[in-house]
C-alpha cells in the first residue's frame, strides 16, 4: 500500500480513492508503478466521469495483449474468421470513414486557425464532450494502455496514454503502436505525455456505435488530450494515429521538427545503397502502392517524424503496424500485401465482405464476387441497396485491414532504428491528370516546398466522391490533420531546410497524367522507374534537364533504367509524351494555388515570390515554344 505523507493534498487523496476503489490490486500497483500524479489522476477523473464496470491496465505483457485480443472476441467487437489469426470487425454502416464535419480543434474564444481547419470553442465543447461522456462506460470495462510514438528509448519517443472501453480499439493499438508502459515507468513524473480517451457508447446488436449523433473528436491542444466518443472506425478512434497527428503537428511546430503524413522507404541503387526517401500523398494517389513497390524496403506506410539531428535530417515510422486500405488489391499488382493476407498471422480486417465459410472478400480482390455474405451493412447479396436506395458494393471502399510491419518480406532493416533513418528525399504525390510531368525534381528545398508540398492537389475520383476531377486542395497531404494556420505550417517547413548543408532533395510525382484522349501515359509499375531515377539524382549519378518547372530525366537515363528495372522498351515518343511541360496547365495551377493562398493570412511572402518566378519561366517559354514544350526541346 503506498504510504501518504503529511503534506498529501486533499485531491491527490481523493484520486487515489477512487483508483483504490475501482481498480483490482494487479491493476492498481500497475498504474502506481508509474510515479506520475498526473497521470493518476488523469485515470481517476475518467474513471468516475464514465463509470465503467471494470478497469484494465495494460502492462503491455504478452498476457496483456494476449487478452485485449480474446476480449475483443469475447465482447463480439471482433469475430474470428476461418484462418487461423484473423478477425472481423464491422463499423457502423454510417460510421465508416473520418468525421471531418466533428473533429474539431478546440481553441479559446476569438481564436481561428484560418483556411481548412475547423475550430471550436474550447470550454463550451469540452463541457459538451464531458457531458457525453457521463457514465458512458456503464456495464462495460476500460482499457488504459500505454504506448510510445515513435521508437522507444529515442529521441522520437512520444509517451501516450490511451483510455477505451473498446477492445477493438485497444486490441488494434497494440498492433499499430510500439508498447510504451515500461517508457511511462522509467520517465515517471516527467513524461510529457499525450492523452486519449474513447468511448464507442452505446453499441447495437451488431455491437457498433449507435448514437452516431453524438459522433465527436475533440482536439485539446492546450492539454494535449483527444476526446472521441460514440465511434469506432479506427481514423476517429485509435487515438495514437490521425489524432496524435494533430497533437504532435503543434508539438513539432514549436519545438522545431515536422509531424508529416508519409511513408518511410528504402530505395535500393547501385552497389548494395540504400538511399531513405519520405512520400506525401493525399488519398488514393499512391501512397501504399508507392511503400509496396518489388525490389524497395519498407520503413512505414503513413505517418512518419521528421527531425535535424548533427545536420542532417533523420526519420521515424510513427508505427509499428499498417491499417490499410484492402480495396483493390490483388495477387498480380500487390503480391506482397496479397501475401501477407493471406498468411495465418495476426490481422484484423473490417468493412470487408464474409463469405459463409468464413473466408474474406473485398471489391478488387481476385475471382467473382460471391453472391451474398456478411458485410458493413449486414447480411448481404448482389444489388442490395441502402436506405438512401444506393447500391452496398460488396466491401466499403474504406475497408481495411490491420496488421503487424513485421510480416511483410519488404520490411527495411532499420525500420525501428532508434535514430531514425537518414532522409535524402522527399516525394510529393498529387492526383492530376493534365498538368503535371511523372517526375521531377525542384530546384532546391524552398522551390520544392512551395511549388511540390504547398500545392500538392488531388482530383476527386468518381467511385469516392462523386464529381470527377474536381481538385482538393491539401498541402503535404497534411491539411486534414492540421492544427495550426497552413501558413504557419508552410513556414516551419521552409525554415526546417534552412542551413542544412545538404537537404533532403525535393521531388514531385504524378502517376495520372493523361493524354490528348484521356488515356493515362504511364503504367502502375512506372514508378519503380521514378524511384530508382530519383536515387540516382540524389547521389548526383545522372544529370537532368531545367524546364521552367524544374529538373526532368533525361531520356537515354530512362530508357536505361526501363530496361534495367522492368525489362521494357521506352520509345522516345512515349517520353515525349510523359515529360512535355504544359505551359498553359502548370500556369493555370499557379493561379489557383497562390489564389488560396492569397487568402490565406500570414502566407510567408517567399511562397508568392516563387510562384512569381515560376510563372515568369513558363510565360517565357510558352513564348518561345508555345503551350506544349518538348523535353527534347530543353534538353
Ligand atoms: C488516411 O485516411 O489517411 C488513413 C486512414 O491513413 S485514417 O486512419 O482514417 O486516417
Ligand atoms: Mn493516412
Amino acid at each position: 500500500m503506498p504510504t501518504f505523507s503529511a503534506d498529501v493534498n486533499l485531491e491527490s487523496v481523493v484520486y487515489l480513492q477512487t483508483l483504490k476503489a475501482k481498480l483490482e490490486w494487479k491493476h492498481f500497483e500497475r498504474l502506481m508503478k508509474i510515479d506520475n500524479p498526473t497521470l493518476h489522476s488523469f485515470v481517476a477523473k475518467y474513471i468516475d466521469l464514465c463509470q465503467p464496470e471494470q478497469v484494465y491496465v495494460s502492462a503491455g505483457t504478452d498476457e496483456d495483449i494476449e487478452y485485449i485480443k480474446q476480449a475483443a472476441i469475447r465482447d463480439g467487437e471482433e469475430s474470428k474468421l476461418a484462418t487461423k489469426g484473423h478477425t472481423i470487425h464491422f463499423d457502423n454502416y454510417y460510421d465508416q470513414a473520418r468525421d471531418r464535419e466533428h473533429t474539431v480543434i478546440l481553441v479559446e474564444k476569438g481564436l481561428n486557425l484560418g483556411f481548412g481547419i475547423r475550430t471550436g470553442k474550447r470550454e463550451e465543447l469540452l463541457k459538451e464532450v464531458h457531458e457525453i461522456l457521463k457514465g458512458i462506460m456503464k456495464g462495460h470495462p476500460l482499457y488504459v494502455c500505454f504506448y510510445s510514438l515513435g521508437p522507444v528509448d529515442s529521441i522520437f519517443s512520444i509517451p501516450a496514454v490511451q483510455l477505451t472501453d473498446s477492445s477493438y480499439v485497444a486490441h488494434s493499438e497494440n498492433i499499430l503502436y510500439r508498447q510504451g508502459y515500461n517508457m511511462f515507468v522509467k520517465q515517471g513524473k516527467s513524461a510529457r505525455f499525450l492523452k486519449f480517451v474513447h468511448s464507442q457508447g452505446e453499441l447495437d446488436e451488431r455491437k457498433t456505435s449507435k448514437n452516431l449523433d453524438k459522433r465527436r473528436v475533440y482536439i485539446d491542444l492546450e492539454d494535449e488530450a483527444v476526446y472521441s466518443t460514440n465511434t469506432q472506425y479506427g481514423g476517429n478512434t485509435i487515438g495514437l494515429k490521425k489524432l496524435a497527428m494533430r497533437l504532435t503537428i503543434n508539438r513539432a511546430s514549436k519545438e522545431g521538427w515536422l509531424t508529416e503524413h508519409m511513408l518511410l522507404m528504402g530505395i535500393h541503387g547501385p552497389n548494395n545503397r540504400v538511399t531513405y526517401f519520405a512520400g506525401a500523398y493525399p488519398s488514393m494517389c499512391g501512397k501504399t502502392s508507392t511503400a509496396m513497390m518489388e525490389g524497395e524496403t519498407l520503413v512505414g506506410d503513413d505517418i512518419a517524424y521528421l527531425r535535424r539531428v548533427d545536420g542532417e535530417v533523420r526519420a521515424v515510422n510513427v508505427e509499428k503496424g499498417v491499417f490499410g486500405i484492402i480495396q483493390g488489391i490483388n495477387s498480380k499488382d500487390d503480391a506482397i500485401q496479397w501475401e501477407v493476407l493471406h498468411s495465418p498471422v495476426e490481422i484484423i480486417f473490417s468493412n470487408v465482405l464474409v463469405t459463409k465459410d468464413g473466408d474474406v472478400y473485398w471489391d478488387g480482390h481476385d475471382g467473382p464476387v460471391p453472391l451474398n455474405g456478411i458485410n458493413h451493412s449486414g447480411e448481404w447479396y448482389i444489388g442490395k441497396k441502402d436506405k438512401e436506395g444506393k447500391v452496398i458494393p460488396c466491401s466499403h471502399p474504406n475497408a481495411r485491414f490491420t496488421v503487424e510491419l513485421k510480416y511483410f518480406r519488404n520490411l527495411d532493416r532499420s525500420w525501428d532504428d532508434p535514430r531514425g533513418v537518414p532522409l535524402k528525399a522527399i516525394v510529393y504525390g498529387g492526383r492530376d491528370s493534365d498538368t503535371s510531368v511523372p517526375v521531377e525534381q525542384s530546384f532546391d528545398w524552398t522551390h520544392g516546398i512551395i511549388t511540390k508540398g504547398a500545392a500538392l492537389e488531388s482530383e476527386t475520383t468518381a467511385a469516392v466522391l462523386g464529381k470527377e476531377g474536381v481538385r482538393e486542395f491539401n498541402p503535404m497531404s497534411n491539411l486534414d490533420f492540421l492544427s495550426i494556420p497552413i501558413s504557419r505550417y508552410v513556414e516551419d517547413n521552409l525554415r526546417f531546410g534552412e542551413g542544412l548543408s545538404n537537404p533532403p532533395l525535393i521531388f514531385g510525382v504524378n502517376y495520372f497524367i493523361r493524354g490528348g484522349r484521356g488515356e493515362y501515359l504511364t503504367d502502375k509499375k512506372d514508378k519503380r522507374v521514378w524511384f530508382k531515377w530519383m536515387e540516382l539524382r540524389v547521389h548526383k549519378d545522372v544529370e537532368a534537364i531545367k524546364t521552367p518547372t524544374g529538373m526532368i530525366p533525361i531520356y537515354e537515363d530512362l530508357k536505361s533504367l526501363f530496361a534495367e528495372v522492368l525489362n521494357t522498351e521506352y520509345p522516345i515518343n512515349l517520353y515525349e509524351q510523359q515529360f512535355t511541360i504544359r505551359a498553359r496547365e502548370n500556369l493555370a495551377k499557379i493561379n489557383r494555388i497562390t489564389k488560396i493562398y492569397s487568402t490565406i493570412e500570414g502566407t510567408p511572402p517567399i511562397l508568392f515570390k516563387v510562384f512569381e518566378e515560376q510563372k515568369k519561366r513558363l510565360l517565357d517559354a510558352q513564348a518561345r515554344f508555345g503551350d506544349y514544350i518538348s523535353p527534347l526541346k530543353l534538353a
